[in-house]
């Protein structure tokens, strides 16, 4: 049995063998991806983004065990979580700390934990992410759970690979700071307080109503619902699960999920094309002329637009998308 139908009929060493091309941008692991994207289409994808400690992982290990363990009448769902940290230089199979933070549903043979590491230039992980992604949903999880630390531009490139993405916040981690950053809020469906056993809870909620009340209008008319959770001990998880079925439900009934698939795709092939078309110019120049140009930059002998004017001519191929900046 090749590759792909062994991954396809479930093989978990296989997926993870798969996993590992992918990412590591093998031949044979696009191959693979070629021959399963058919396949691909069906998961829920479910981001989760949060400020370093907030509660990422404890949550994602609840919300996972109350997918594994649904109320009766309700079929268990098969999840996959992938947790992307752009600033571990480590990957492959799960992190030591996130093994043990999702230690419930680690030995669970319907749950798959991968974690991805930055390894190159962001827009090499959110590629890779998508890969990697698109890979666990050909392989048959009903859910994919992506979990990101939000340090910026990466939760928001991460949220373009989601159908629902949940904005955690912890209280207490500078509250006004946090509800202002920029994207954050307008990438969330789902805003959850975690840690609501603080005692600085009642604040963040306010502050959250606050951000949320200036003005935040979901494109498809969603309002995001604020829930307050404590991983420590479950409580709310099953309010937040509701509020996750709930907006895959809207999605499906208002167009939505159409929409965001076509952006979802359009995203990931946009990323790849900028991947690839840099790489190839890349491989077309020489070292040298790049270094040339970049000399006479620094020597401001010419501007950036022109260096990159000349850069792009260069390769013979590319012509500039952009007037140059001193006319010819
Ligand atoms: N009091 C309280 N502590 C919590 C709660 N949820 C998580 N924690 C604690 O917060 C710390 C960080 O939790 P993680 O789940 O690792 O947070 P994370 O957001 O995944 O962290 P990174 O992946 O490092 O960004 C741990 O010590 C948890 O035990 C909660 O609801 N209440
Ligand atoms: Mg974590």
């Amino acid at each position: 049995m090749d590759m792909v139908q062994a991954v396809l009929s479930g093989d978990r060493l296989s997926l993870a063998r798969l996993l590992t091309l992918v990412e590591n941008d093998m031949s044979a692991g696009r191959e693979a991806l070629d021959g399963s994207f058919g396949h691909t289409g069906r998961a829920h994808r479910v981001g989760v983004t949060g400020a370093p400690g907030c509660g990422k992982s404890s949550l994602v290990n609840q919300m996972v065990r109350a997918i594994r363990h649904p109320c009766e009448g309700e079929l268990a769902q098969r999840v996959a979580i992938v947790c992307v940290d752009p600033s571990s230089p480590f990957s492959g199979g799960a992190l030591l700390g996130d093994r043990i933070r999702m230690r419930d549903v680690a030995g669970d043979s319907g749950v798959f934990i991968r974690s991805m590491a930055s390894r190159g230039a962001l827009g090499g992980l959110a590629r890779k992410t998508a890969a990697v992604v698109d890979v666990l949903d050909a392989a048959g999880f009903d859910c994919i759970v992506i979990e990101t630390v939000g340090t910026g531009q990466a939760e928001v490139d991460i949220a373009h690979l989601a159908h629902s993405t949940l904005v955690i916040e912890a209280p207490g981690m500078g509250d006004e700071i946090q509800a202002n950053k920029a994207g954050i809020l307008e990438i969330a469906d789902i805003l959850v307080i975690n840690k609501a056993d603080l005692p600085a809870a009642d604040n963040t909620e306010r502050v959250l109503k606050e951000a949320l009340h200036l003005g935040y209008v979901s494109k498809e008319g969603w309002i995001p619902p604020i829930l307050r959770t404590v991983a420590l001990d479950g409580t709310g998880i099953d309010e937040l699960i509701g509020a996750i079925r709930q907006h895959r439900q809207y999605l499906h009934t208002s167009g939505g999920w159409e929409q965001r698939e076509r952006i979802r795709l359009k995203f990931e092939l946009d990323v790849l094309l900028q991947c690839e078309l840099f790489s190839r110019w890349q491989h077309q120049v020489p070292e040298e002329a790049i270094q040339a140009v970049n000399d006479r930059l620094y020597n401001r002998q010419i501007s950036p637009f022109q260096a990159a004017d000349e850069l792009l001519f260069l390769d013979g191929v590319i012509r500039p998308t952009f007037p140059p900046s001193v006319p010819r």
